[in-house]
């Protein structure tokens, strides 16, 4: 049986439509899922929508609609999106399905029977854009610590979760696991938050109503985080004892954004002890975009909408970008001359140009008829070891999540590529029909290389892949064999490969 791999995006809040951060998280989650899949797993990868809470209510309010209209309404935006994107999501979970309510429903009455959740009193600050309670002191200017937007003063009958009882397990959990929080910098944020205590955690509101109801006492909903984190149990089909969730809990990895570290670390895991649930191997808060260097808002008016960026510049572009312009962990800026400059130099000057250009010669000389190749000489034997070593590089890389280092680990491989045809000089070669063995081992050579770039590039640039393994005559399919050299077969037909990436004016 396969391996399993299972791997979460947040579930998107649906009072705001998709924008480039919502699509690096979820390209970065596919790329993974991708990569694992050809790596021989069986890979579970969830995302979904957060369709309850305040903020929806409030929205709907403004649109005009019930909560439920506007999130049937916004989700199909994200669902085309990601199609758009390929992404190769297996489930989408919406928190208004019956299944995840049912789920939320069940894990809070098991929590509340064993007794970590009780009914008390609650007052404090609050801020409606963030669904969260500050205490006074943790105000910077009576605003809110997050996004500095003004809080109002609560005070309501609340279900508590007893997270303060947690603080010396979790703090243990995350010591004996340096994995379970990456990058490190912010891990060691996450300690030092859970040293200065934990409080007990407010897990239901009585000042709105859309939301799943506490079991029981209906004038109360859940608070929707602990709502929205349980979806990655209630997809596998939790509390039943399905095989998804035989196979797939503990989550491998949930990708996420730095803003909602704290909920994924803290909140989570907590919930889960309470549970007497594994807790998930790791989680990964990547990075913030601005766009050409501005917070990215709606006010600002300057939300990049993926949509757009596909149709100006390729769907593969737009991942390639996302992944390759930030080491994934760290913040980065978004603009379109750093796009177009990428578009140019890296995918159609070094990975197009390479294909056309030794696709066409194969052609050429040799009627696009891949030749057998004789006895490999240094420089050929250079560029193999290379290639195979990428393979291992690329490998690491992934397990790290440093997506950004394995492109460059495989263009590495794509400039030597180039490196070597100026060197060995195929079209000199041809001049000389003696010099025709060597011609082939180094036409083949050239090709094979490109062969396991492509296949490796599947999980990046899955449509450009697709097109390149067609012109080098290999399936589309690919898993992990195909990544050792010597996959390419004499007498395989190639042809010549269309420029993959049109060059674009700046
Ligand atoms: O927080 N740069 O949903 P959300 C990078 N529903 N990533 C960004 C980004 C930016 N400028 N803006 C958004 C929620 N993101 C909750 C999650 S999970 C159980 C519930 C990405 O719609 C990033 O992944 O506000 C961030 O964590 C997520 O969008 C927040 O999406």
């Amino acid at each position: 049986m396969k391996p399993a791999f299972y791997v979460t995006t947040p579930i998107y809040y649906v009072n705001d439509v998709p924008h480039i951060g919502h699509a690096y998280t979820t390209v970065a989650a596919d790329v993974l899922a991708r990569y694992k899949r050809l790596m021989g797993y069986e890979v579970c990868f969830l995302t979904g929508s957060d369709e309850h809470g305040q903020k929806v209510e409030k929205a709907a309010i403004t649109a005009g609609e019930t909560p439920l209209e506007l999130a049937d309404r916004v989700v199909k935006r994200f669902q085309a999106l990601w199609e758009r994107l390929g992404i190769s999501n297996t489930d989408f979970i919406r928190t208004t399905q019956e299944r995840h309510k049912k789920g939320v429903a069940h894990i809070f009455t098991d929590i509340l029977e064993k007794g970590d959740i009780y009914l008390g009193e609650y007052e404090d600050w609050y801020c409606t854009p963030c669904e969260t309670f500050w205490t006074e002191t943790q105000l910077s200017d009576n605003r809110c610590p997050d996004c500095n937007r003004p809080v109002e003063k609560l005070k309501e009958e609340s279900y508590f979760f007893r997270m303060s009882k947690y603080q010396q397990a979790l703090l243990e959990h995350i010591e004996a696991n340096p994995d379970f929080i990456q990058p490190k910098s912010k891990r060691n944020e996450i300690i030092s938050f859970v040293k200065e205590g934990l409080r007990d955690l407010s897990v239901s509101r009585t000042t709105f109503t859309w939301g799943i109801p506490v079991p029981g006492n209906e004038k109360h909903v859940i608070y929707v985080w602990f709502d929205a984190l349980t979806n990655y149990v209630t997809a596998l089909g939790y509390p039943d004892a399905t095989p998804e969730y035989g196979r797939f809990w503990p989550v491998d990895v949930h990708l996420i954004g730095k803003d909602i570290l704290r909920f994924h670390s803290v909140y989570w895991p907590t919930f889960l002890m309470a549970a007497g649930l594994p807790l998930p191997k790791k989680v990964y808060a990547h990075g913030w975009w601005t766009v050409e260097g501005q917070k990215m808002s709606k006010s600002l008016q300057n939300v990049v909408e993926p949509n757009m960026l596909i149709d100006k510049y390729g769907v593969d572009v737009v991942r390639y970008f996302l992944l390759r312009e930030v080491p994934f962990g760290l913040d980065g800026d978004f603009s379109h001359a750093a796009l177009v400059q990428r578009l140019n130099s890296d995918l159609a000057n070094d990975l197009g140009n390479l294909l056309s250009r030794s696709t066409a010669m194969a052609v050429k000389y040799f009627n696009g008829v891949l030749p057998e190749p004789a006895e490999l000489t240094e420089s050929d034997l250079a560029l193999k070891k290379k290639t195979v070593e990428m393979v291992t590089a690329v490998d690491a890389c992934m397990d790290d999540l440093a997506f950004s280092k394995a492109l460059q680990a495989i263009w590495d491989v794509i400039s030597a590529g180039n490196k070597y045809i100026d060197e060995q000089a195929p079209w000199t070669l041809a001049k000389d029909q003696a010099l025709n063995d060597r011609l082939a081992t180094v036409m083949y050579c050239l090709l094979e290389s490109q062969r396991i770039v492509h296949c490796i590039l599947s999980a990046f640039l899955p449509a450009t892949t697709e097109k390149a393994l067609c012109s080098l005559g290999c399936p589309k399919e690919v898993d992990q064999a195909v990544l050792a050299w010597g996959g390419l077969k004499a007498g395989t037909t190639v042809c010549k490969a269309e420029a993959l990436f049109p060059r674009m004016e700046g």
